[in-house]
């Protein structure tokens, strides 16, 4: 077959094992085509989908532009917390605010989400203080906060794996018969019709890059998925990178292509319009509740910054590149549109500022001040009782310790054994 009488989505862009940054271009073209779902065009002009009719209020509007910025702020300062050697590491999300937050936003209580590691601004949504994210990033802790509790499971760094997690637990979900009572036989009393954030029934939602689309663990999940039913969203940022390689070295049809190959549907958004986001996201939670799951996402937006702060992006892509993506600002779209449309005035921005600039200092002062913690603490937990190869990696590495001028392994807490 001629590439001329291929599905134009199908040719195959022409990158070699070493991308020149044409190729790069060109592959980014060649995987961009398909149908975009947008509502907030980059120049704030609004439009309804059909198939995603959603009520916009100036108050939704307003709440989904404060969670953005504040989002932003919090990442900026962590970016420069890890920079003045408060933080190990640090991955930001910035550019990547409407595609979380719009996520984030269409969850409802009782629906599951299982990050990776960049998705500090589900953790906003999922009402996570932004302090608890630190320990992590400071090497303190695992995780801040209960995964049960906030329904956002701890975030997980192996790429790829918290698909077979989740994927799990939607298969549980449906054993468990939380989804499609709403409005049925089955329905609580009470219980308004199938569907809805105000549904009693669940739903889960996975957090995964263009990048882990090529592991197997997210092929398997949705091989699961689909042959159970399961009500899963598989919600793919496409940030263009997975790491160093660009998203064409990942696959040669659009991502959202492939969950036809799994049999269920596949939506592309614009990732960076948090309204078609969330009118999206609704939409597919929406279904899995109803028993109509799984659906995959696929969020096109760009990450603006680097990969982590151990990563330096000048060395693998254009400027060029990343000044164009400026102007599809997630925030900036939103921003206009209130102005224009005479829906926010001065002081609600002079407002969002305000608390913005509060919360970053908060958030850095609690940074600071974090105690140092034992260093037993690596061998606590391990295993639920006393394990006696842990007690003696503890106690060599007490003699270990006791080596050095300048550590007091008492003060450091390794003798104290036992836990
Ligand atoms: C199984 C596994 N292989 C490799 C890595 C190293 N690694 C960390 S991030 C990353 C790229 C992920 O890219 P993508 O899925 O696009 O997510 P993004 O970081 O862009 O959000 C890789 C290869 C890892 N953490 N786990
Ligand atoms: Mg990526």
């Amino acid at each position: 077959m001629s590439s001329e009488a291929m599905d134009p989505a199908l040719a195959r862009p022409h990158v070699g094992p070493a991308a020149s940054p044409a190729h790069v271009v060109q592959g980014l073209r060649a995987t961009s085509q398909g149908d975009l779902v947008e509502l907030l065009s980059p120049e704030g002009v609004l439009t309804q989908h059909p198939d995603y009719p959603i009520e916009v209020t100036a108050d939704l509007l307003k709440g989904l532009y404060r969670d953005m910025v504040l989002v932003r702020r919090i990442d900026r300062e962590a970016n420069a917390l890890q920079r003045q050697g408060q933080l190990s590491i640090w991955v930001p999300l910035l550019g990547q605010e409407a595609a979380q937050i719009g996520a984030g936003r269409a969850m409802a209580p009782q629906d599951m989400a299982f990050p990776s590691y960049r998705e500090h601004g589900v953790a906003w949504c999922r009402d996570i203080d932004p302090t608890e994210l630190l320990g992590i990033f400071r090497g303190t802790d695992q995780t801040g906060w209960n995964p049960k509790e906030k329904r956002f499971h701890a975030y997980t760094i192996v790429i790829g794996n918290q698909v077979l997690n989740a994927t799990g637990y939607a298969m549980g979900q449906k054993f468990d018969g939380v989804i499609g009572r709403a409005g049925g036989a089955e329905s609580p009393e009470g219980a308004p019709d199938a569907g809805g954030p105000e549904s009693v029934d669940e739903a889960t939602i996975v957090f995964f890059g263009d990048g882990a689309t090529s592991q197997g663990d997210v092929h398997e999940g949705m091989v699961f998925a689909a042959a159970y039913d399961a009500p899963i969203v598989f919600y793919c940022q496409n940030n263009q990178w997975a790491i160093s390689e660009p998203v064409e070295r990942q696959t040669r049809v659009p991502l959202f292509h492939r969950s036809r190959g799994y049999g269920f549907p596949g939506i592309r958004v614009d990732g960076n319009d948090v309204l078609a986001c969330l009118a999206v996201t609704r939409w597919a939670l929406d279904e899995c509740r109803s028993g109509n799951g799984p659906v995959l996402i696929e969020a096109f937006t760009y990450r603006m910054d680097a990969h982590t702060t151990s990563d330096d992006p000048t060395r693998y892509r254009l400027a060029d590149e990343t000044e164009a993506w400026k102007l599809l600002d997630p925030i900036e779209r939103v921003r206009v549109h209130l102005v224009r449309g005479g829906l926010a005035d001065q002081a609600f921005f002079d407002g969002v500022d305000a608390e913005s600039a509060e919360l970053a200092a908060r958030f850095r002062a609690f940074c600071v001040a974090m105690p140092k913690p034992e260093i037993s603490r690596i061998f606590d937990h391990v295993y639920t009782d006393p394990h006696a190869q842990v007690e003696r990696q503890r106690a060599e590495f007490t003699e270990y310790l006791a080596g050095f001028d300048d550590v007091d392994a008492e003060s450091a807490g390794v003798s104290g054994a036992g836990h």
